[in-house]
């Protein structure tokens, strides 16, 4: 993985001082113009930008591993576990094909699913009832439904944070909205019977410990009972009508839209219906847990500090054009993109082509239902030759806008959601 070592040292040579990496890599005398002969064409709006930013035409990655059932484009950032995301440009489909959803493994899946075996049980302190359901009896006993649900690991944009977090360095790719098929997990709930007492669920999962211990629980986390019982949170076996993939839970997984995917169990064999929070491994420490108050950048944080990551903040992708297209000046560019905001909705994506100074409202559609990503379009014209950038950036139906700038460091380095950008060369 040389690309990848080389490129973090990009980002490495910037965070220790980012003028010095300027004057390194495009000499002294005029950095824009040797940025530009870097880039290959003059940055037009190059006074807006900002010092210390690392061109986006030179932030991308691009490195290809094939994992079976995957689209080649997908991104390995590590293999044992397995861990994949997915290029921007890969995640242009409104539904995200199942071979393009990125894969976060803590631990080995399972080697052999006997799907005529298969169960799922349902237990707790706050379970009237233990039940223990077949795959049959979940499709016979309960009914289907299918939404589009956006799935994101909440350490999506790791790669950002200063000082760097450790964990996967995900860049943008790990989120994704397939339509998924099963039953309520709220209908298999109440089947076994809620007591009044319930304040969460948690689930457990057929994958293995790295270690190879089989008595060692992966990742075992869940979500407060209200989430639980939304009729959008689904025990789903079928992306896009087709069987889940076995790196994203085959046979049998939860999904819970807009929640950190850490909640949304894979390979589930079973859901506790608990009478306190939820205490699997994975759900304490600084696992998916920020600082419940700001902190400065490098901070030690106390573990009583810790609050676990809820509802996912508003963010969007730009998935066409791919970042680096050469585009004929005098036309129009069609430019269009994702937006998403946990439990909210997105209102407005605005554009902007000069480094943040002006602001140009996109299209934004409507979801296909709560919990799924939008899509936004909109028609640029660029005011002559040279290299570009295109920033989008997306507001929640409470008025809270994605930052520009890589927001409230934390431990583990989870929730970034800072604007993408894309570069883009007008010739
Ligand atoms: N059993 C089990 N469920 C799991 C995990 C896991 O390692 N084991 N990883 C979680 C995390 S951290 C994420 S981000 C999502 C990833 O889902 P995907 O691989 O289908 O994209 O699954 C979650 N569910
Ligand atoms: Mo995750």
């Amino acid at each position: 993985m040389a690309a990848k070592r080389s490129e973090r040292g990009l980002h490495e040579l910037y965070a220790a001082d980012p003028e010095r990496a300027q004057a390194r890599l495009f000499g002294r005398r005029d950095v824009l113009a040797g940025m530009g002969a870097v880039l290959g064409a003059e940055l037009v709006f190059g006074r807006f930008m900002p010092t210390g930013l690392i061109p986006a035409a030179l932030a991308e990655t691009t490195e290809a591993f094939v994992i079976p059932g995957k689209d080649p484009g997908l991104v390995v950032l590590n293999d044992r576990p397995l861990n994949a995301e997915t290029p921007p440009h890969l995640l242009d489909d409104p539904v995200t094909p199942a071979e393009r959803l990125f894969v976060r493994n803590n631990g080995l899946p399972p080697l052999s699913v006997d799907t005529g075996k298969w169960a799922l049980t349902i237990d707790g302190e706050s379970a009237r009832s233990t039940r223990r359901y077949t795959l049959a009896t979940l499709r016979a006993r309960f009914k289907t439904y299918s939404y589009q649900l956006t799935l994101e690991c909440g350490g999506n944009g790791r790669a950002e944070f200063n000082p760097p977090a450790r964990g996967n360095q995900w860049t943008t790719g790990a989120v994704g909205c397939p339509r998924w098929t099963g039953v309520r997990l709220r209908d298999v709930l109440k089947d076994a019977g809620v007591r009044d007492d319930a304040v969460y669920v948690g689930y457990y999962g057929a994958d293995t410990h790295i270690s190879g211990d089989p008595n060692k629980v992966v990742i075992s986390r869940g979500v407060p009972i209200a989430k639980a019982m939304e009729k959008e949170s689904l025990i789903a076996w079928a992306i896009n009508d087709e069987d889940l993939p076995l790196h994203n839970g085959y046979p049998l997984r939860l999904v819970f839209g807009g929640w950190p995917a850490s909640t949304s169990g894979k390979w589930l064999t079973r859901v506790s219906i608990r009478n306190r929070v939820h205490d699997g491994p994975k759900m304490g420490g600084y696992s998916y847990r920020v600082p419940c108050q700001p902190v400065v950048p490098g901070a030690q944080v106390p573990e009583q500090d810790m609050c676990i990551i809820e509802s996912m903040p508003v963010k969007s992708l730009v998935t066409y054009p791919k970042s680096g297209l050469v585009h004929r000046g005098g036309q129009k560019l069609d430019v269009r993109g994702h937006a998403w905001a946990g439990d909210r909705t997105v209102s407005d994506v605005d554009v902007s082509i000069d480094f943040g100074q002006t602001w140009q409202p996109a299209r934004v559609r409507k979801p296909s239902n709560r919990r799924a990503w939008q899509q936004w379009s909109i028609g640029l014209e660029f005011p002559q030759r040279g290299y570009y950038e295109i920033w989008a950036r997306a507001t929640d139906s409470s008025g809270i806008a994605q930052p520009m700038v890589v927001p409230g460091w934390n431990p583990r380095g989870y929730l970034n959601n800072a604007t993408h950008r894309i570069a883009v060369k007008v010739v």
